[in-house]
């Protein structure tokens, strides 16, 4: 997932608090300084950690805990508030009808990113249309039309017209109908004058509701500087981070921008359209820390995915029949990489290690597995215990396939049992504390 090893750095630090015998100076002294590694380690700024140390010692030595709340809870629930309020808040975004110009320097990920922003709006039930106004960038017209094209969003545009304005005009009437316009405008490398101009005619024409800037994890602390100066030329309402998944240092971009007047609006971190989040600060950290963000993955599950067909209960259960999993790995594939949705899941904190094998389940292997099964008769799939050898060889020779094949079907159904029920259990029930501390 995002920031995974600042996550895994801070999941330590929380195990460590949960272990602790008692809390005093020393283990607060040492618990700040294990937060302050790991934070420095993801690029935030060293003045943001500092204070937020200060915080966290003053409050775990000062406050007492709540009622019901023992002292190693009450420090776990310091520090997740204190991260919280370090990030800032989340912009404000209605499904609804609305206009929304995508700005920012090149290369950043604003086409990319418009792409998934349809996606997103597409995925709540609204119907968005793309207009392409890059006209500086050869392929960009090419380029957004078959990214639009492959999720089924309308697109406008014009090949070889330079003139942005002019698009924009014969174009937006042409999009009346739909509910969320998004408009893919050219980057530079710079933010220099005639980008600034740029931007500034194409605002006149739009007068959008939101001017989300797009912001390249990479950059890091910059982050802020460029905020502010986009900011002070075009005014922006919001900032999409791009590229979290490709640097471990996407801390410094994330808590940049909350020195800023702008808040971040979305977070993108992969390649497909499916790879964007509505970033909630609270949400965030809880699945930083590995309290898994069973909401977020219930309401994706909800947005896509009928209830007969995946039901997260029944994930839960570990007892389910192999109808059932191959039920619920086609859900899960809809929902986009597996390995996203696993790591929705609070995995880390139940010790339970995700093998890349779980992973790996692609379209073609689900594809596979769906003959295999075929070849199965209701007991079997019933009950995929009962399958000894020569039923083994029996199905592979029905289904035309190598019997590893089968013997992989049935030890990957087997390993996702043990997985559902680890998740069930548990040693450390986060989801139990987490429950009890209100959050
Ligand atoms: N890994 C990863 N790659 C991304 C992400 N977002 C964008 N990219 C890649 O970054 C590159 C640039 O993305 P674009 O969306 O074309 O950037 P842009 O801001 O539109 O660029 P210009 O139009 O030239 O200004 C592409 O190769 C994208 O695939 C992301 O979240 N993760
Ligand atoms: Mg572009």
């Amino acid at each position: 997932m995002v920031l995974d090893k600042l996550g895994g750095s801070l999941q330590n630090v929380l195990r460590k608090i949960a272990g602790a015998g008692r809390i005093d100076e020393r283990t607060v002294s040492e618990l700040v300084k294990d937060i302050q590694r790991a934070l420095l380690q993801a690029d935030v700024n060293v003045k943001l950690v500092m204070k937020l140390s200060k915080r966290i010692k003053e409050r775990s030595l000062k406050e007492k805990p709540p009622a019901g709340i023992n002292p190693r809870e009450h420090v776990v629930r310091i520090v997740y508030q204190e991260l919280i309020n370090i990030i800032g808040r989340s912009s404000d975004i209605k499904l609804d009808k609305q206009t929304i110009m995508m700005v920012g320097l090149q290369g950043g990920g604003k086409t990319t990113t418009t792409v998934k922003l349809a996606r997103y709006f597409q995925r709540k039930g609204l119907k968005p249309a793309v207009i392409c106004v890059d006209t500086f960038r050869p392929g960009a017209y090419e380029q957004l039309k078959t990214l639009c094209e492959r999720i089924h969003v309308a697109f406008y545009g014009e090949a070889g017209n330079s003139n942005a304005v002019e698009i924009l005009k014969r174009g937006l009437p042409q999009i009346e109908k739909y509910d969320v316009k998004i408009i893919d405008t050219a980057g530079r490398h710079a933010l220099e004058s005639e980008l600034i101009q740029e931007m500034e005619d194409i605002y006149e024409i739009v007068k959008p509701d939101h001017k989300f800037l797009v912001l390249d994890a990479a950059m890091g602390q910059q982050a802020s500087e460029q905020a502010k100066a986009f900011n002070n030329s075009i005014g922006i309402t919001g900032i999409i981070i791009s590229k979290l998944d490709g640097t471990a240092k996407g801390g410094g971009a994330l808590s940049a921008v909350s020195e800023t007047d702008s808040s971040i609006a979305f977070i993108g971190a992969g390649e497909t359209p499916e790879d964007l989040e509505k970033f909630e600060p609270d949400r965030f950290i809880s699945r930083l820390l590995g309290m898994g963000d069973i909401k977020t993955l219930i309401e994706k599950a909800e947005e896509s995915i009928d209830e007969e067909e995946f039901n997260i209960e029944n994930m839960m259960q570990g007892k389910f029949t192999l109808k059932d999993m191959y039920k619920q790995l086609k859900a899960i594939n809809k929902l986009g990489p597996l390995k996203n949705v696993m790591q929705m899941l609070p995995m880390g904190k139940l010790g339970l290690k995700v093998t890349d094998d779980m992973y790996k389940v692609t379209t073609d292997r689900l594809d596979k597995y769906k003959v295999v099964m075929d070849s199965m008769n209701n007991r079997e799939l019933e009950d995929p215990r009962i399958i000894n050898s020569s039923r083994m060889f029996r199905i592979a020779h029905g289904s035309g396939n190598d019997i590893d094949v089968v013997r992989e079907l049935i030890k990957y159904h087997r390993t996702m049992q043990k997985a559902m029920k680890g998740l069930r259990g548990g040693n450390f029930n986060v989801q139990k504390m987490m429950k009890k501390l209100g959050m």
